[in-house]
């Protein structure tokens, strides 16, 4: 047998408009593609992302497009088959190899494999024609009358169609209706392949041992198959055996290398390759990273509430699952790069992070990805492509899911990262809201295809049988949210999306101990982004008359309903603020929000209390990243420039943090009276251990008055104290330290955790709402870069409130940011590419009132 080859069709390729009798075939810009970015390359459309383009590119989406490219093939040798592969084809396309169609799509997200041994020839012209995916949404809308079409977000022709959701415009991105080769295309000229390789892994409770089952599959000719696993170049484990169509081998592998989540461990992985023998000739090699690693999601009772718990255990260490909801990371995935997934997955690995949730409305996202998880140590949360709405659920709709679900489970199996599937986004939620049937007890899986919410169907049966064939050691939830049947808002089991601040009853922030869940897999709050980032979008940039927050452009890069009002609820309800300049109203923007998400990581993880008292189990805000520039819940935007937030929940899930919380008691001396209330102002401070080694702690508490900076308080409430490993504990509970009383409204707190005389735990607590202090003006705000250039040293003689430093140059990088300062305390802050000439300035609240 001669080995495999494989052939990448990505040269020649042109495209043009397929129902445009004059239009002429062009160069695509790159390969893959869409059409809208071969369009920008030739200048043909303006950026979609500049100002209102979005409307003017909209007649793409409408329209139908060819893709063209000539390739030649040496002849087939006798015995072997030609077999071209297509990774992605986005979405409707009719596929013409030398005038015969070999291939009709209906799916961006499954790979095609046509074999084409008896049309293919030495010179070959291949034509790919995509129809109009929104149209022929609306179609097969049509064609079913009787499902019950509603959703949330784009419109309902998007429910008919399999391909990335948020196409159809989201409440955080514009609509781009793509078509083209999304992934790439090869010839694969072979007698004999490995088709598939994949893992059973277990790791002993003990962890002092692991198997591997190491399955692969052949399809044509069978020889033998060699498996070598090595790590770090060096061989573990090798054997050679005869191959079949389900070739397996077993290694036992004791002092297995664990694969740990970061923080808490490294992140080995070993190499296995598969290679196909015929004799001593090689035919073909399948090259799959693993991770040992026990990945479990413990749901059980707990102590002293109601309910079930809802956390991640890996290699038996219970993590408190901080982390972040994923969107796709541009309109138009087949410009991002590699180092672009990375230095996405990096900003989340640096920001404290732990988990990233891959959400259901955008994409099975490339390897590049799931790669770079695996090798920072980010868990992965994957929901399948599904999201906001009643899907339908007709025979080749099913048909089509199932292989969809096979193959992206396929691709993504090996990944030590991802730890759980999840069946949708919010479409039990969606269910729920519209009325629409749903008995947890009807087991009969039939019986849901006939009902008004067909698509329980795909979760509970179609999704539900994929993995357990294929993934059966990786939890499947049948949606996020979903709590084993009860309602999704169910906050005692199974996860929820708590969207009651922002959207729903617009609860305050400051009440977000209220809102807890076992899980909280969506929360968030919206922020401008960077300045520089809306002068990238706006047309004329710093010159744009639009330049300023209510403008129409700036209205038009921000999808969600109701945003002003939302936005400026959450701004007035706690802060002074303005308009103008810009600067500072983006500022006040991103205050807020790092406000609202900091003060949801620390009352939530104070609810991880140790073992039998996980009573909440993790908290994902929504959402990392951006897919264009826009204003949205992103605590980074789309050129990865993180909002302020970004810190402030790096710094709720550093390794030790402190947590003040301040609340009025009132006890009234009698029944009726108005008069004679006891008012006391409380303080009630815990500390959050998320090592998983028991410290022994003091804590010291200062209080300054925030008009004269005068320390008013200081003192150790707490010696010698235990902060036992991976969990919170209630430290003490005091009164506001005043000298006078009444002075609890102008009083800020400060809290620090010493361990060996180092500070290793800091946070201020100020009185709320911000807009009742009289903020002074510091005199002596400094913000100098420390002699080694490594950080920036802030200091300020009064309390001052949300210093950001900043700098035109985007090569400066801070590690931390908007960090409230007080007297007599230098706050450093890391920095990278900083110079003695740089120039920092700085921001904060109340600056320019
Ligand atoms: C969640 C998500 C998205 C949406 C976000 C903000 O529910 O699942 O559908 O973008 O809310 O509204």
């Amino acid at each position: 047998m001669a080995p495999r080859q494989v052939i990448p069709i990505d040269k020649n390729w042109e495209f043009r408009q397929a129902n445009k009798e004059d239009s002429k075939f062009l160069p695509v810009g790159q390969f893959p593609t869409n059409v809208h970015l071969d369009l920008l390359h030739h200048g043909l459309i303006p950026d979609p992302f500049i100002g209102k383009n979005e409307l003017d590119v909209q007649w793409i989406g409408e329209a139908q497009w060819a893709y063209r490219t000539c390739f030649s093939a040496k002849s087939i040798p006798e015995g072997s088959k030609a077999v071209l592969a297509f990774d992605g084809l986005d979405t409707f396309a009719t596929v013409v190899l030398n005038g015969t169609t070999i291939l009709e799509t209906d799916n961006m997200f499954t790979p095609e494999r046509v074999d084409v041994t008896s049309t293919v020839k030495e010179e070959n012209e291949l034509v790919i024609t995509f129809d109009s995916a929104y149209l022929k949404g609306w179609n097969l809308v049509e064609q079913h009358p009787d499902h019950k079409w509603g959703c949330w977000n784009g419109d309902s022709s998007r429910l008919a169609v399999r391909k990335a959701q948020y196409h159809w415009g989201w409440d955080w991105g514009p609509a781009l209706l793509t078509c083209g080769p999304w992934r790439p295309i090869n010839l694969e000229i072979y007698e004999s392949r490995i088709s598939d390789l994949h893992f059973d892994i277990t790791v002993e409770k003990s962890l002092k041992t692991a198997d591997v089952v190491a399955h692969a599959s052949v399809e044509g000719k069978s020889g033998q198959i060699r498996f070598d696993i090595s790590l770090d170049g060096k061989s573990v484990a090798t054997e050679t055996v005869d191959a079949t169509e389900d070739t397996q081998v077993s290694f036992h592998i004791s002092s297995p290398q664990l694969w740990y989540p970061i923080r808490y461990g490294k992140q080995p992985l070993y190499h296995v390759v598969a290679t196909l023998l015929d004799g001593d000739t090689e035919i073909d090699t399948v090259t799959k990273r693993i991770g040992l690693r026990r990945a479990e999601l413990v749901q059980r009772p707990l102590k002293d509430q109601p309910g079930t718990s809802f956390f991640f255990e890996v290699n038996n260490i219970p993590l408190y699952c901080g982390g972040s909801d994923w969107i796709p990371a541009d309109n138009f995935i087949p410009r991002i790069t590699p180092e672009r997934y990375r230095d996405w997955v990096k900003l989340v690995a640096d920001g404290n992070q732990f988990m990233i949730r891959v959400w259901g409305g955008g994409i099975y996202e490339e390897q590049a990805f799931y790669d770079a998880c695996d090798e920072y140590g980010i868990l992965v949360w994957q929901d399948f492509m599904f999201g906001c709405g009643n899907y339908p659920a007709w025979p080749e709709m099913l048909k089509s899911i199932k292989r969809e679900a096979e193959e992206n489970v396929k691709l993504l199996r090996h990944h030590p990262s991802i730890v759980i599937w999840a069946g949708n986004n919010e479409d039990y939620q969606y269910q729920e809201s519209e009325g629409l049937t749903y008995d947890f007890e009807n087991k009969d899986a039939e019986s849901w295809l006939k009902t008004d919410f067909p698509a329980r169907y795909i979760y509970e049966k179609v999704l539900a049988d994929v993995c357990k064939a294929l993934i059966p050691s990786t939890y499947y939830h049948f949606g996020s949210p979903w709590g084993a049947g009860r309602d999704t808002h169910d906050p005692t089991v199974g996860d929820i999306h708590q969207w009651n601040v922002w959207h729903g009853t617009q609860e305050k922030y400051q009440n977000f101990d209220k809102l807890v869940g076992r899980f909280v897999s969506e929360f968030g709050m919206e922020a401008f982004p960077n300045v520089k980032t809306i002068d990238a979008f706006l047309p004329l940039g710093k010159d744009d008359p639009d330049r300023y927050p209510q403008s129409s452009t700036v209205d038009f890069h921000n999808k969600a309903d109701g945003h002003e009002r939302r936005i400026a609820l959450y701004l007035v309800e706690n802060m002074r603020y303005g308009p103008d300049p810009l600067e500072q109203f983006v500022y006040s923007t991103q205050l807020m929000q790092a406000e609202c998400l900091a003060s949801a990581y620390r009352l939530w993880k104070r609810q991880w209390k140790g073992p039998g008292r996980e009573y909440c189990g993790g908290a994902l805000v929504w959402q990392i990243n951006d897919c264009w520039p826009v204003t949205s819940w992103s605590i980074a935007d789309y050129y990865l420039r993180p909002k302020m937030a970004y810190f402030t929940v790096k710094r709720e899930m550093a390794p030790v943090s402190i947590g003040i919380t301040r609340r009025e008691h009132r006890h009234p001396k009698d029944k009726y009276t108005r008069v004679n209330i006891e008012v006391k102002t409380r303080i009630e401070i815990w500390g959050s251990n998320l090592t998983l080694e028991d410290l022994t702690v003091d804590c010291v508490v200062k209080a300054w008055d925030v008009e004269t900076g005068k320390e008013t308080y200081s003192g150790k409430v707490s010696e010698k104290l235990a902060l036992p490993e991976n969990r919170s504990t209630e430290i003490v509970a005091i009164d506001v330290p005043v000298e006078k009383a009444g002075e609890e409204g102008r009083t800020v707190v400060a809290a620090y955790l010493v361990r060996d005389g180092k500070q290793i735990a800091r946070y201020v607590n100020w009185p709320e709402p911000l807009k009742y202090l009289h903020l002074q003006k510091p005199k002596e705000l400094t913000a100098v870069l420390a002699e080694d250039e490594t950080a920036v040293e802030i200091s300020a003689e009064v309390p001052v409130k949300g210093v950001v430093v900043e700098s035109e140059d985007d090569n400066i990088k801070f590690d931390d940011n908007l960090v409230d300062i007080v007297p007599g305390e230098v706050v450093r802050i890391g920095v990278t590419g900083a110079t003695k000439e740089s120039n920092l300035e700085t921001r904060f609240l109340g600056m320019l009132n």
